[in-house]
């Protein structure tokens, strides 16, 4: 029997709100304080008892304040602290805004470019999320709005040291952001011994897009390492992210000056938590040596 709302949230007008993926539900107790229709998506905000606030695109949980930490530090430290440079930086999608404040942690970068393909969700999260966007008035950071396979097909050749990809789920408006051809986009501009970093879907519930992306990389990266962590609200619970590049370097070996200029200030990533979480589960092992 499904739990229901004991009399305290249920005062609160608490409800289950779900993501329903396949033919399972992904859910929190939670109240719907904003909801709007863009030119993309449903963008809602929901009030939860046991995560804080968190933002849903199409019924699907993106982010929410207490676990958002765990995502936003496993998406970009590995990147930030085993690229050769970190200077010029790019985050395509991660219009909350957690993604830069993380890369904008680091005073080595000097430009930090975000390209969202939704203004409406930049909006929404500045004005109902401001926990997760701490970063919105650094002078470093230029916000575009706009296709961000589009901007990478319009950048320079090696324009940046880091691209971290914070797309929604490999579904409309972001599937594009888990193809071979975008991934070769981003290689064109990423400079000798830079790092891509791709948001890479649960290993469990999303098996078959996870280990579609990691393929999609190797197609253009010499390494390519798949690393894991919990994010709690999200389908399945494990979440994967995907480290690529041409460099020798190791992945799973952080510069100690980098992880010691941000490590005080997170949540989840140390030197040890970084290493330990490029173990690869047996499950994808066993998919990426299959034909399919
Ligand atoms: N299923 C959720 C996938 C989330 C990917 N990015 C979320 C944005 C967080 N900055």
């Amino acid at each position: 029997m499904l739990w229901q709302p004991d009399a305290f949230h249920a005062e609160k007008d608490m409800k289950w709100i779900d993501e329903v993926y396949e033919d399972r539900r992904f859910g929190a107790l939670g109240k719907t304080v904003f909801a709007r229709q863009s030119a993309f998506q449903n963008i809602q905000i929901v009030e939860t008892a046991a995560l804080g606030r968190a933002l849903l695109l199409d019924g699907m949980w993106m982010t929410a304040e207490r676990d958002e930490r765990i995502y936003h530090e496993m998406l970009a430290q590995p990147a930030l602290t085993t690229a050769k440079k970190i200077q010029d930086v790019l985050v395509i999608g991660g219009g909350d805004g957690g993604t830069v404040r993380e890369v904008l942690r680091h005073a080595e970068v000097r430009r930090c470019v975000m390209v969202e393909i939704d203004g409406d969700v930049v909006d929404v999260c500045q004005q109902h999320l401001p926990t997760i966007g701490t970063a919105w008035d650094d002078p470093r950071l230029d916000v575009q709005i706009g296709d961000g396979a589009v901007f990478v097909d319009s950048c320079e050749a090696a324009e940046f040291d880091v691209i971290l990809v914070d797309g929604a789920d490999p579904i409309g408006p972001a599937a594009v952001l888990f193809s071979a051809v975008f991934f070769g986009g981003c290689k064109r501009i990423l400079r000798p011994g830079g790092v891509i970093c791709a948001q890479g879907g649960s290993p469990t519930v999303q098996a078959a897009e996870h280990v579609g992306a990691i393929r999609a990389m190797g197609q253009h990266f010499r390494a390519v390492a798949p690393l894991y962590a919990p994010v709690g609200i999200y389908p399945g619970g494990a979440w994967s992210f995907i480290w690529a590049s041409d460099s020798t370097a190791d992945p799973r070996s952080p510069q100690t000056d980098r992880v010691s200029a941000i490590v005080d200030g997170c949540a989840w990533y140390n030197a040890e938590v970084h290493a330990g979480a490029f173990a690869v589960p047996n499950s994808v092992r066993a998919a990426l040596r299959s034909d399919s």
